[in-house]
């Protein structure tokens, strides 16, 4: 398909204001009539014809104007498209009814099946699966639904909105179910669901007194697992109303779990359909991460009510209006439920593992795109997390009242709209008073930027100087860039550590606003060389090189009152001496000496007072990800893995008494709560365990069996199996045998026993991932399991993955192509593994491109695939 630009945006020829929708849910004989109320838009083309998009679609019955019959020569019907050349001028009822089969629907887009249940994903462009429609976000309407179906295989029919009636079909063993949504919206927000589900059932009292019923459906028998997403609903709402002044505006909210969905989840208005990955939760099946996981997903989706469906999207270009700041919003609000340095740094950890990686590669795009070619492709870390960090950099420039005044006005001026960035951006500049055209950059320039930073000190004048350089790299299709608008908030520390309130020479408080590709700035009459604390929390989405002194790090590590800029300065002294490891390994270069990295991790470990959450991730050192990122070129993933293992284990020898003893006392015999606290115990204690058994030795493997086989809850039981299943042994195999015998059945379970099988770093991997493709639980057709077993493989096993002998290539590309044919979409996912490329070393390298170019040339791609791997190659 030919590329869709930015530029050629056009508003729609018609509208359509309401929509009445008969759905018959009756197996392979399921048929869908809609009636749309239609008019000529004003503002499109006057004479032009009424093309309505479909996809795969077949018409049943003739097509009505306004009741009558439209002779066939007055339209013409194909599976992508259905054209009226010349419709009536005036407002026209339009009619027409398609025949569907949603259990032959294996792209999981439109109306298809779950283990039996019928559901729907509309989202980009889903709707034009079930009936022919203008299927753009800028046309907004309302719609009624009506659902029928057997009685016994589908006893709960939901919709979009608010029930309106149900009952039987006299006579029959059929019922029905009518929802009317009031809220005008775009046809990706559609919703319905037919099944045999269980309910949980609670009720929120909003703001100004509305009581909400609130209903999660799920699996029968799997009930007890969702009052976790049940109690982050009613959190997510009482913190939407508190922090945003939003209130919920239907009078019921229903999430229906289904098990097979190619996204975490999605928004639909009053009907949000979840991948049951981010709903169910029991403590003997979920580990913390599943359960933050889980509230973070509950909150996004039940955030995007206002930001994504109040106010959507003018095209699918602005997708980051709605999703980069729904990031922010449940990254706050992830921030205020648990601690929000630990929720900083495993943020900032995820954005430099994926959305850097995608920037520095082939696939980089700009926050907001200019062209695709496929729209699936752009659900990206650069889209979400760059999304969500332009939002972040955008309040620290104007402050948080202006910030929270502009979203006020955004609210109310764009209610019930399609929006785009400008508008939006609109709304701050006019709430800040600040013009913030240059800022806009963010949203147009794709690349990560560098900032280097020197500083120097003038003793005789009292003046420390800060010397600051940009550069944004060239990426696909930008090969130069502008100035961007950089936000570094910052702190100068005096001795002892006390902060010192001294003006720069820019005026901003403690922020230095970067705007100009070279920028100084001085601070005066300073009685000593101050240390300087820089980008705190994370304040740019940048790469930031600085020359700080190793004395000033040392310093910043004890005194920084930043949690994040503490654990920063030890990433990025732990990345140095990684980095230099990788050389030596790779060369006769003698090894780096790792006594400060010793000495550092030996004072956070005595540091008792220490948050454990943040303890475990200052424990943790940068990933094979993080170096290989750093590295940038030639990258060989068997040095970088031995470099880690190397320093973990120097770690050990030198601090093994206090490893111990911290691990140990990890161990509470309290029940399991999945809060902040416990959570961050436990993790602890996996960073721990993993550090305890760097040895890798059969003594390491009984350690890690021993909390394996005394857990009583999933994410110790994980933690060490995790660790374990590092180790070659006996006992390793024994665990996962015993793992996979307790949870038989429970895909959702069996999905992390997938993963870590996956990421196993020895050569054997390859052939147990093959073997485990024929494991009763494993199917191709459910996204959750190929992405835990394919996908763990690809993006989760940097040294198998990337075999120099390119067997990890060829098996990708053999299950890319095949999925292709099945799921597109998921498909594609798994090309994410590709987008460092390019950086590897010369023969793995090589193997690389020859698997991208056997996928290329494999015949008929969706155009999903072939839009990737032809980005990939180019
Ligand atoms: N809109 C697709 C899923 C999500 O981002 O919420
Ligand atoms: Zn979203």
């Amino acid at each position: 398909p030919s590329a869709v630009k930015l530029s050629e945006y056009r508003v729609p020829d018609f509208l359509i204001d309401h929509v009445e929708m008969d759905v018959v849910l009756d197996g392979p004989a399921t048929r869908v009539s809609a009636r749309m109320s239609l008019r000529r838009n004003l503002q499109g083309r006057p004479d032009a014809p009424l093309i309505l998009d479909g996809d795969d679609l077949r018409l049943s019955g003739p097509l009505e104007i306004d009741g009558r019959a439209l002779p066939l020569s007055d339209y013409s019907v194909a599976a992508q498209s259905l054209v009226i050349p010349a419709p009536p001028e005036g407002p026209f009822e339009l009619h027409l009814v398609t025949a569907l089969d949603p259990a032959a629907n294996t792209k999981l887009m439109g109306l298809y099946r779950s283990s039996g249940t019928y559901c729907t994903q509309c989202e980009a462009e889903g709707f034009r699966r079930i009936t022919y429609f203008l299927d753009r976000p800028d046309v907004l309407a309302t719609y009624r639904v009506r659902i029928e179906a057997d009685r016994a295989e589908a006893p709960i029919l939901l919709s979009n909105g608010n029930p309106e009636s149900a009952g039987s079909i006299e006579g029959t063993d059929r019922h029905f179910a009518v929802w009317h949504d009031p809220f005008p919206k775009p046809s990706y927000l559609f919703a319905l669901v037919g099944g045999d589900l269980a309910q949980l059932k609670d009720s929120f009292r909003t703001m100004s007194g509305r009581d909400v019923e609130l209903g999660i459906y799920v699996e029968h028998g799997k009930q007890d697992r969702a009052g976790y997403a049940m109690d982050a609903l009613k959190r997510s709402m009482r913190w939407d109303e508190e922090k945003f002044g939003r209130e919920y505006d239907l009078d019921v909210f229903n999430i229906v779990a289904v098990s097979d969905f190619n996204m975490g989840a999605m928004e639909n208005k009053g009907l949000n359909v979840f991948n049951d990955k981010y709903v169910l939760a029991s403590s003997d099946t979920a580990t913390d991460a599943d359960y933050s996981g889980i509230e973070a997903v509950i909150a996004h989706e039940y955030f995007h009510n206002w930001t994504g469906n109040r106010i959507t999207c003018r095209d699918w270009f602005q997708l980051c209006l709605k999703e980069g700041l729904t990031v922010f919003r449940d990254q706050e609000f992830t921030a205020d439920m648990r601690s929000r340095p630990v929720e900083r740094i495993s943020d900032v950890r995820g954005l430099r593992a994926v959305q850097f990686m995608e920037d520095a590669g082939p696939f980089a795009h700009p926050v907001r795109p200019e062209s695709y070619r496929e729209i699936n492709n752009f659900y990206t870390a650069t889209v979400y997390e760059k999304g969500a960090e332009v939002i972040r950099m955008l309040k620290t420039l104007i402050g948080a009242e202006s910030f929270r005044k502009g979203m006020d006005l955004y609210f109310e001026r764009h209610d019930g709209q399609a929006a785009t960035i400008e508008q939006f951006i609109a709304c701050f500049s006019e709430a800040s008073g600040r013009n913030l055209d240059q800022f806009r950059l963010w949203y147009s320039q794709a690349g990560t930027p560098t900032v280097r930073a020197k500083t120097s000190w003038d003793e005789a004048g009292g003046t420390f100087t800060l010397e600051l350089e940009q550069a944004v790299p060239p990426t696909p299709g930008q090969d130069t860039k502008k100035p961007m608008v950089i936000p570094l908030a910052y702190r100068l520390f005096g001795e002892n550590g006390t902060p010192l309130s001294v003006e720069n020479s820019s005026g901003d408080g403690e922020l230095i606003v970067l705007s100009d590709a070279h920028s100084r700035i001085d601070w005066k009459g300073l009685p000593k060389r101050p240390v300087l604390s820089l980008n705190r929390g994370f304040s740019a989405a940048i790469n930031l090189q600085t020359d700080l002194p190793e004395a000033d790090r040392l310093f910043l590590a004890r005194h920084d009152d930043d949690a994040f800029n503490r654990w920063q300065v030890l990433q990025t002294a732990t990345t140095e001496v990684l980095i230099k490891s990788v050389h030596a390994l790779r060369s006769t270069e003698p090894m780096p000496d790792d006594a400060p990295q010793i000495e550092a991790f030996a004072a956070a470990l005595a540091h008792t007072a220490l948050d454990p959450a943040l303890l475990a991730q200052l424990l943790t050192l940068p990933s094979e990800a993080d170096l290989a990122r750093e590295i940038g070129r030639d990258v060989d993933p068997d040095a970088i893995y031995n470099a880690r293992l190397r320093l973990k284990q120097s770690l050990l020898a030198a601090l093994e008494d206090d490893l111990r003893a911290r691990y140990e006392a990890t161990s509470v015999p309290a029940p399991y709560v999945p809060d902040a606290a416990g959570a961050g115990r436990r993790a602890l204690r996996t960073v721990l365990l993993d550090l305890l058994t760097a040895r890798r030795d059969e003594r390491s493997a009984h350690i890690a069996y021993a909390q394996f086989v005394s857990a009583d809850n999933q994410t110790d039981r994980i933690g060490a199996l995790a660790v374990l299943s590092q180790i070659e042994s006996r006992l390793r195999e024994d665990a996962l045998d015993a793992f996979a015998s307790r949870f038989a059945g429970d895909g959702l379970v069996l999905d992390k026993w997938f993963a870590l099988q996956a990421s196993i770093p020895e050569a054997g991997t390859l052939e147990r991932v093959q073997r485990l493709m024929q494991h009763p639980d494993f199917s191709l057709s459910n996204p959750n399991r190929v992405r835990s077993l394919i996908g763990g493989f690809a993006s989760g096993n940097p040294t198998q993955f990337t075999r120099p002998d390119g067997q990890g290539f060829a098996f990708l590309a053999d299950n890319v192509v095949q999925l292709d044919r099945m799921n597109p979409q998921v498909a594609a996912r798994l090309l994410g593994a590709f987008r460092t490329w390019r950086a590897l070393e010369p023969v793995r390298r090589a193997e690389a491109e020859k698997a991208l170019r056997k996928i290329a040339e494999s015949g008929s791609l969706s155009a999903d695939v072939n839009d990737l791997v032809s980005r990939a190659l180019t």
